[in-house]
């Protein structure tokens, strides 16, 4: 197993203390999961940034939408028989699933990829109506014919599925609802058609026969998806036996499109790998690594609100066109940046 990322110096590039709460009564828990793009010579990041009240000793306490975009805190007593809190990301109580913090996606930009700051004059990016009111998370940002299409994960008590909204500017947006229904998340469209379609790969998940598999579905439109394909399944006793999910767009080579995912397995280790899919045709695998890219090795990848994880679902290409910058966040509570060599990712590639 060989890690091939190249860490910036400057990890973790942003920490939950870097911003301020998006409300009084709220505080910053976590910065995470960045979706990237280039917009006006700049290097943007839209990142995932996690909030809840400042915790009292003997309760859990946490922030929900109204439908009408009103903040509602729920507390909950420690010993209250009816809670379980195993994991810092989700409770239970009542019978019912709960996220301990409520996200917004928060515009950010940089000149130099690795300082960033927060420019005047944009919106945060803020859950909004039945559908979002446990908020918004993991954008992904795909740039097809001019247009911005932002995917991220809507989470209500409704359920976890894919919200869409476009832009052109990052100032207004278009709001296209929820394009795949619960439970799916980590949607990445692909930033070219291919044959006059659109395409996407998404992670539907099911509770019985299946699992938690990458898809593949194409579109007229980019907003109407059918034609629905498994792709890439976990793969037992591996350091992906537990979920898969698509990292940002596809990048496309001449050996096919590229994809970075994450997997975990059965102990929520997060990892990333890659696979490749034909140009022609990307329902066809044609190859996948054998070993994870990278894994959790530094101190902010091994402890932070949840440990062990690098998730990505952001990068941009540079110059060269051969090293990719990936943004990831690091233990569901920074984000931090890393860059990787495209031909030596190819070059893991084993045939499948
Ligand atoms: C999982 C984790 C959390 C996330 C929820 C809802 O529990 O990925 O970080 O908030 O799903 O998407």
């Amino acid at each position: 197993m060989k890690d091939i990322a190249n860490r910036f110096l400057e990890n973790p590039l942003l920490s939950p203390s870097d911003l301020s709460a998006s409300r009084e009564g709220l505080e910053i828990t976590c910065l995470l999961n960045p979706g990237v793009f280039r917009f006006e010579n700049k290097i943007w990041l839209a990142v995932r940034v996690a909030e809840r009240p400042k915790q009292a000793e003997n309760s859990i306490s946490f922030p929900i939408l109204t439908e009408n975009g009103l903040i509602e805190i729920i507390e909950i007593l420690k010993d209250h028989p009816e809670l379980i809190a195993t994991d810092a990301r989700v409770i239970n109580y009542q019978g019912i699933d709960y996220l301990t913090t409520l996200s917004h996606i928060r515009l950010l930009c940089s000149e130099d990829g690795k300082h960033f700051y927060e420019p005047k004059n944009h919106p945060l990016l803020v859950g909004e109506g039945i559908l979002e009111t446990f908020g918004i998370e993991d954008c992904r940002v795909s740039l097809i014919e001019g247009k911005y299409y932002l995917t991220f994960t809507s989470v209500s008590n409704n359920g976890v599925g894919v919200g869409l909204r476009t832009t052109t500017d990052w100032k207004t947006f278009e709001k296209h609802g929820m394009i795949f229904p619960p439970h799916n998340k980590d949607c990445a469209i692909f930033e070219e058609k291919i044959n006059g379609l659109f395409y996407a790969l998404h992670r539907p998940s099911s509770v019985d026969i299946g699992g938690n598999y990458i898809w593949i579905a194409s579109s007229p439109d980019g907003i109407h998806w059918g034609n629905h394909k498994c792709i890439i399944k976990t793969r037992k006793g591996n350091w992906d036996s537990k979920r898969v999910g698509a990292g940002a767009a596809p990048i496309k080579t001449e050996k096919g499109w590229l994809e970075i995912y994450h997997g975990a397995n059965e102990a929520h280790q997060y990892c990333l790998g890659a696979f490749l899919l034909d140009v022609e045709n990307p329902a066809k695998v044609i190859s996948r690594t054998e070993t994870p890219i990278m894994f959790p090795t530094t101190d902010y990848e091994l402890s932070g609100f949840f440990g062990n994880v690098v998730f990505t679902n952001g990068h941009v290409i540079e110059p060269d066109g051969d090293t990719l910058t990936v943004y990831y966040g690091a233990s569901d509570e920074f984000v931090c940046g890393a860059q990787f060599s495209i031909k030596e990712i190819l070059s893991l590639l084993k045939e499948v």
